[in-house]
């Protein structure tokens, strides 16, 4: 991709437009970038780019700069459908994600991993297990840092780990993972997608441009991940906990077991330090894509025994008169819910925050067996109440502070409370991260006794 004396438009100014523009002008291109919001807001963005050749039209999109430029690439919180990149296109202009402009400049071979939920510890564990074989590994994407700055700082690795969203994915062209991975798929997203089944074409763009010589990593046991086996022309890895394969990775018993071509390879579960069936997966997904790329089994299985999880994913902060306090912030969708429930019994459920327009009927039958009582809180409190709040005993609350207490007062010894909200956390938090700090400096204040 020749990009010297291009103009090119960047949209959306935060980590992804940063890095994008700082790229471009490393290559020699004319660039352009364009934010909805003022500079006060973008300060610390705008900081980055000092001193750099840059075009600055912030406040606004002008929608002649989207015609005029060469190339357009839109950062993933920037829908693709908005007006002026509609128009763009529809005069024939390139519009691409960040991804596949990063992609076009990496030699190295590369894991892609998506799915609803699952990415970001999968995408972690791919890439520890990658290190302890002995591979120079770069882990990026969704998961925080662009994949573009491995491009710019010019190192060199043997291997990518890349965690994509379907925001990502719909800005792909020509992108073609070496290890394609589609964890699950639930609903999520639907402020964005107007329906469920476009959220699906998203995801399932990431075997767009596989080959025979590519892997698609399924996991089987999800329904709507299991119909697109049909849509990679890539070799399809099966993985499931429900059967055995005679090819591909399954667990049974205690045992993962990695059959392809052959090759069998064993891996006990017994030692290692990440729990729920959930994880299974998420583990299931890492070995195979790092042994279907080279890496030593005894090495890999090392490496998953030494991995403890990321925080903000069904974390224990502390147990207090005999609860058990857990922070699950990052559980942001009904899916992830739905596999913590299934984790614990006796619960005490504070849920809510931003709604996402999907439907939170997945979660009765475990609500109506496994939840005592459910705190609702945020913008989605009284629509979650509609839809399961007859199915246990639920209280709304004010905001977390009272939700935290309600719980502390209404959770028995030998319980749960369990902080899994379904929702965003954009109506009351800056983020998912500012989220889970308040709720854990809150249960950390609580009196009790402490008990393990
Ligand atoms: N904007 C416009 N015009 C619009 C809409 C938005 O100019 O019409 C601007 C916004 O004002 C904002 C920028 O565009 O300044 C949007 O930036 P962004 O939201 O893409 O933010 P980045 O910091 O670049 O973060 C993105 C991903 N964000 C989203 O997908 C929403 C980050 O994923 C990712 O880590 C990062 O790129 C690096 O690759 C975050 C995320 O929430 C963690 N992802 C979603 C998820 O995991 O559920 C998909
Ligand atoms: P993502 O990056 O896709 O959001 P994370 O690994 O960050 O995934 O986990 C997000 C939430 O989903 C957490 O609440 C976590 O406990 C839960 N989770 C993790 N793996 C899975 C899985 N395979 N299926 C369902 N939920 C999961």
């Amino acid at each position: 991709m020749e990009l010297n004396g291009k103009n090119i438009l960047v949209v959306g100014l935060a980590r992804t437009g940063v890095a994008v523009a700082r790229f471009l002008v490393s290559r020699g291109a004319v660039v352009t970038v364009t934010d909805m919001r003022d500079d006060t807001q973008l300060a610390p963005y705008l900081e980055q780019l000092a001193g750099l050749p840059v075009n600055l039209q912030l406040g606004s999109h002008d929608r002649h700069s989207f015609l005029m430029a060469d190339l357009i690439v839109v950062s993933p919180g920037v829908p693709m459908d908005i007006k002026p990149l509609a128009h763009a296109r529809a005069q024939r202009r390139e519009v691409i994600s960040e991804i596949e402009l990063a992609a076009a400049f990496i030699d190295a071979p590369l894991v892609a991993i998506t799915g609803t939920n699952g990415k970001t510890t999968t995408t972690t564990l791919t890439g520890e297990i990658f290190r302890a074989s002995g591979f120079e590994t770069f882990v990026g994407g969704n998961i925080g840092n662009p994949l573009i700055e491995l491009v710019t700082s010019g190192a060199r690795v043997d291997r990518v780990v890349a965690e994509l969203s379907s925001f990502q994915l719909e800005g792909i062209r020509n992108f073609r993972p070496r290890v394609a991975v589609l964890l699950n798929i639930t609903e999520d997203h639907l402020d964005r997608y107007a329906t469920f089944q476009e959220y699906i074409d998203a995801k399932v763009r990431i075997f767009a441009n596989q080959a025979a010589e590519d892997f698609a990593l399924l996991n089987v046991d999800d329904p709507v991940v299991a119909a697109q086996a049909g849509k990679t022309a890539a070799r399809v890895v099966p993985m499931s906990q429900r059967q055995e394969l005679t090819e591909g990775i399954f667990y049974r018993n205690g045992i993962i077991t990695f059959r392809w071509e052959g090759r069998e390879e064993r891996f006990p579960t017994a030692s290692y330090p990440l729990q729920g069936v959930h994880n299974i997966e998420n583990i299931m997904a890492a070995l195979a894509s790092a042994l279907l790329m080279g890496c030593d089994p005894t090495e890999s299985q090392a490496a998953v025994a030494a991995f403890r999880g990321l925080p903000h994913r069904m974390e224990l902060v502390r147990t207090v008169n005999g609860v058990a306090w857990y922070e699950d912030s990052k559980a942001t969708n009904v899916g992830s819910v739905e596999k913590a429930l299934a984790s614990f019994d006796n619960i005490t459920l504070i849920a809510g925050g931003k709604d996402k327009g999907g439907s939170y009927a997945p979660l009765a039958e475990l609500v109506k067996t496994r939840v005592r009582h459910m705190v609702l809180i945020g913008e989605a409190k009284e629509r979650i109440a509609r839809e399961l709040g007859a199915l246990t005993d639920t209280r709304l609350a004010g905001s977390l502070e009272e939700a935290v207490q309600l719980a502390h007062d209404l959770a028995g010894a030998g319980g749960v409370v369990l902080f899994s909200p379904a929702c965003s956390s954009f109506d009351m938090f800056r983020d998912y991260e500012e989220r889970a700090e308040r709720y854990k400096a809150l249960v950390r204040a609580l009196h009790g006794e402490e008990t393990r």
